[in-house]
């Protein structure tokens, strides 16, 4: 057992964490303010191929793995939530394709996402399919050569920038999870455009968006995969998710906000003394510290099990159960160390403790990680 990063590893989160530290943490406030999308971070990821980490090379990538991956997103996630989920659930609509998509769909569509700076959307969520996956509306039925699209998407992240969508559709509502089809949608598609973008608590610049579809006419040739396989493609899609957006974001808030709280009260004085020197807040960095490292190891064992293809759908709900309660509880004691400072906006703490609440609830709330894990268990 080898606990320690390769080189290379430790090569990437550096760059990764000059680059968050130098494009990415001094936009952090002005866009959970403005509520827009980090496009010079996108940029920014883009061009020093971060974007491409995890993507094989003979389609733009920049190879390396799903533990690579996970290093980047912590060391966005230190800085700006909505980066973070920004870069990680652009990734993660690209998986489907990889995984299932024909030579010519991985060479028109992989590359632009990870070297050309066009966003990538996963969209499944709807009104009424949330926690039940399953349960999605939008239609698609069979026209010559062509797929008719009909439906509404909601809280897609990067919705409104999003250039290339993957997009779960009913091909055979009647057998509901075996159903579901994935298709690529282009964004101009004729009957294709976004609705609402909600203003939401946290990783306010992430767009999540509503997408119409009304009458969108899509090709055979954009199916990808197996006609009424895509609950599963889904499924294979989320449990890599759970790792690389959901859990490694919680795993960089948590360290975010603790570098934060450890800063504030050596510098902090009350009492004639910096309040790291009570005992009170000295015990707060202590449990804070002890689940910030169990939450890492549950992490990276998840990443690497997703890496060395070891069934993990276990691991990867675990991982994304503990890491997202570290988060909240991180963020809140955080918030607590900075007293009435940090509930003002002024200080990262504030956004951070926001931002950390979607990470029990995206990519399944933490109530589906647990009805997975037993299911698990008592298979
Ligand atoms: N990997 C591959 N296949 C999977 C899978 C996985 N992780 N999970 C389920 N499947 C397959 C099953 O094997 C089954 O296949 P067969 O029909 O061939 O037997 C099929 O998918 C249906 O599975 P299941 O019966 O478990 O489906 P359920 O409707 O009971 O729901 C849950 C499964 C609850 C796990 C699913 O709906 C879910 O994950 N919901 C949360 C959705 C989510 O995370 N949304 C966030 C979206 S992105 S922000």
């Amino acid at each position: 057992m080898d606990f320690k990063l390769t080189p290379e590893q430790l090569m990437i989160q550096k760059v990764a964490r000059q680059v968050a530290q130098e494009v990415c943490e001094p936009l952090a406030a002005e866009i959970d303010r403005t509520h827009r999308f980090p496009k010079e971070a996108f940029q920014k990821l883009t061009e020093c191929g971060l974007m491409g980490v995890g993507f094989d090379p003979k389609y733009g990538g920049s190879g390396g793995s799903r533990l690579d991956q996970v290093l980047i997103n912590v060391e966005l996630a230190k800085v700006c939530g909505t980066t973070s989920s920004v870069f990680s659930i652009h990734q993660g609509s690209i998986y489907v394709i990889e995984k299932h998509g024909t030579e010519e769909q991985k060479q028109k569509y992989i590359r632009p996402l990870v070297e050309g700076g066009v966003v990538g959307a996963f969209a499944l969520t709807e009104a009424n399919a949330g926690s039940d996956a399953a349960g999605v509306q939008t239609t698609a039925v069979e026209d010559g050569d062509d797929y008719i699209i009909n439906g509404t998407k909601c809280f897609i992240t990067g919705g409104f920038s999003a250039e290339i969508f993957t997009v779960f559709a009913m091909t055979d509502p009647t057998k509901k999870t075996g159903g579901l089809t994935a298709f690529i949608v282009e964004k101009g598609t004729p009957g294709f455009t976004v609705g609402k973008v909600e203003d939401k608590m946290g990783i306010r610049g992430s767009e999540a968006a509503e997408l119409i579809f009304d009458n969108v006419r899509v090709s055979k040739k954009n199916i990808i995969g197996q006609l009424n396989k895509g609950f599963k493609y889904a499924m294979e899609a989320i449990d890599i998710n759970r790792v690389t957006v959901a859990a490694s974001q919680a795993l960089g808030l948590a360290e975010g906000a603790f570098e934060q709280a450890v800063k504030y009260s050596k510098e902090r004085i009350q009492f004639g003394k910096p309040i790291a020197k009570q005992q009170g807040i000295g015990w707060y960095l202590a449990e804070m510290k002890s689940r910030i490292e169990a939450a890492r190891w549950l992490v990276y064992n998840a990443a690497w099990k997703l890496d060395n293809k070891i069934p993990c759908t276990q691991e990867s709900c675990i991982a994304k159960l503990f890491a997202s309660e570290t988060a909240r509880f991180v963020t809140d004691k955080a918030v607590q160390i900075h007293g009435g400072y940090g509930y003002m906006t002024d200080y990262a703490v504030e956004r951070m403790f926001r931002d950390a609440k979607i990470t029990e609830i995206y990519e399944g709330t933490n109530e589906i990680q647990k009805l997975v894990i037993a299911r698990e268990i008592l298979k």
